[in-house]
């Protein structure tokens, strides 16, 4: 395992305001990229492994990582995909549904979906009379989708290429992005390409993790490299309103552990702003993220959740009972690595993704399988690092637990279902 010098890639200031004042407050130690699965012959002496640790600025409020691993050492070969999850491929559904619905997007508009991994998303436009556009730095990803019929342009959003994709294909009556805005660092060139594709009464749809779920919740996990930034919503009405861009709409959604929508058009649009902005910063303004004390309690919660599941698995593993891991997931990773589990506690993962069986945890070198091994096998637990997907994973594994097999969660709490 190769160390990567915590003097490397250091973020010099808040990535939205510009302020060098950032308080951190949780160090989850080194750390091996979270989607960085080996496979058999790769020898585990070539991980690299960063610093995680985080801040948060004390003028914008942006929660972030202090480090900034390059995107290419994370996204060029790809081995995450959405389509693994019925949870996940219905939520698109309705969001897909929804904006078409909400903004009377005319069907044969433009619409272009920034981080389309496999096209999950632009499939559900598509079936709604949508032209469709995918932008994602995946290889793999976009041959993929490419080779679906999905259009997808191998290259990171920019300014740039906005122009070039307004030249070719028109501006954009949608844009979308899901999942993706955390894990960009020029987040105001972001903005001006933004503005640049948008047609002048487009809408632009962001769908990122929400700050206050992921303190509320204890939702340590979900802090990795890939996730640069950690949104509440007031740093984002800062950064759009820098760009002549004006936010319409927010609106919670479940996935994820707990995630916001957030509606965007040009400020020359003629589109309406909804009462729910304001309420939403009002809302926010009551849940103390201006104190130092909200993230230093948190981190104190992050180490005794550490400390009690090291020690229950030891306890139960000590006892001659076996157990694995459901859900070779990025977040899984992270609790992994941050809490120091592998083969000496769990025997094996079991995942959905094709992509990933066949290979080895990152950092902990777990081996990864197909679900089916656990049905098979019926250990007496399940460390459910998946948590997020935990009723559509309980649901499917209806026949494990009548069999005696008991799922463990971490996420908010320990608990044995
Ligand atoms: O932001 C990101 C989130 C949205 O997705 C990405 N940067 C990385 C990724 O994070 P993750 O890997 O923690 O995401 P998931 O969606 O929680 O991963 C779920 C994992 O669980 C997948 O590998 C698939 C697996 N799974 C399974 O084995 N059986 C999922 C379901 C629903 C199942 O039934």
């Amino acid at each position: 395992m190769k160390k990567v010098s915590s003097k490397k890639y250091l973020l010099a200031a808040c990535r939205i305001c510009g302020s060098n004042k950032l308080y951190y407050f949780l160090n989850l130690g080194y750390m091996p990229i979270p989607n960085g699965f080996l496979s058999r012959k790769e020898p585990s002496e070539t991980e690299s492994h960063y610093p995680l640790q985080v801040c948060v600025c004390e003028s914008c409020f942006l929660m972030q990582l202090r480090h900034v691993v390059p995107p290419e050492i994370m996204f060029k070969n790809y081995l995450y995909i959405p389509s693994t999850s019925l949870t996940h491929i219905e939520s698109f559904d309705v969001v897909a549904r929804d904006i078409i619905r909400r903004f009377h997007v005319r069907k044969g508009s433009l619409a272009v979906d920034i981080g389309s991994n496999d096209g999950t998303l632009l499939v559900q436009f598509k079936d709604l009379g949508m032209r469709i556009l995918g932008i994602d730095p995946a290889e793999n990803l976009a041959a993929e989708a490419n080779r679906k019929g999905i259009k997808t342009l191998q290259d990171y959003f920019s300014t740039n290429l906005a122009s070039d994709i307004v030249k070719k294909y028109g501006s954009a009556k949608l844009i979308t992005a899901t999942n993706v805005i955390g894990h960009i660092n020029d987040l105001h060139d972001l903005c001006k390409g933004l503005h640049v594709l948008l047609d002048k009464n487009g809408v632009f749809m962001m769908r990122v993790p929400y700050v206050i779920d992921l303190l509320d919740k204890n939702e340590f996990d979900t802090i990795y490299h890939e996730h640069l930034s950690y949104f509440s919503f007031r740093p984002l009405l800062t950064l759009f309103s820098m760009y002549k861009l004006k936010v319409i709409d927010v609106e919670k959604d479940e996935i994820h552990g707990g995630s916001i929508r957030v509606y965007v058009t040009r400020d020359d649009s003629e589109r309406t702003v909804h009462p729910r902005v304001e309420k939403f910063v009002t809302e926010e303004k009551l849940k103390k993220l201006h104190l130092k004390s909200t993230y230093d309690e948190f981190a104190r919660r992050v180490k005794i959740i550490k400390r009690d599941l090291v020690s229950f698995l030891k306890r139960i593993r000590s006892q001659g009972k076996t157990i694995i891991g459901y859900g070779a997931s990025a977040k899984g990773n992270v609790l992994l690595n941050y809490c120091g589990i592998s083969t000496d506690i769990l025997d094996y993962l079991v995942d959905s993704t094709p992509y990933k069986q066949g290979k080895y945890t990152p950092g902990t070198h777990i081996p990864i399988y197909p679900e089916l091994k656990l049905e098979k096998d019926i250990p007496d637990y399940a460390l459910l690092l998946s948590w997020n997907f935990a009723t559509e994973i309980i649901n499917k594994q209806r026949s494990y637990r009548e069999r005696g097999g008991q799922f463990i969660i971490t996420i908010p709490y320990l608990r044995i279902v």
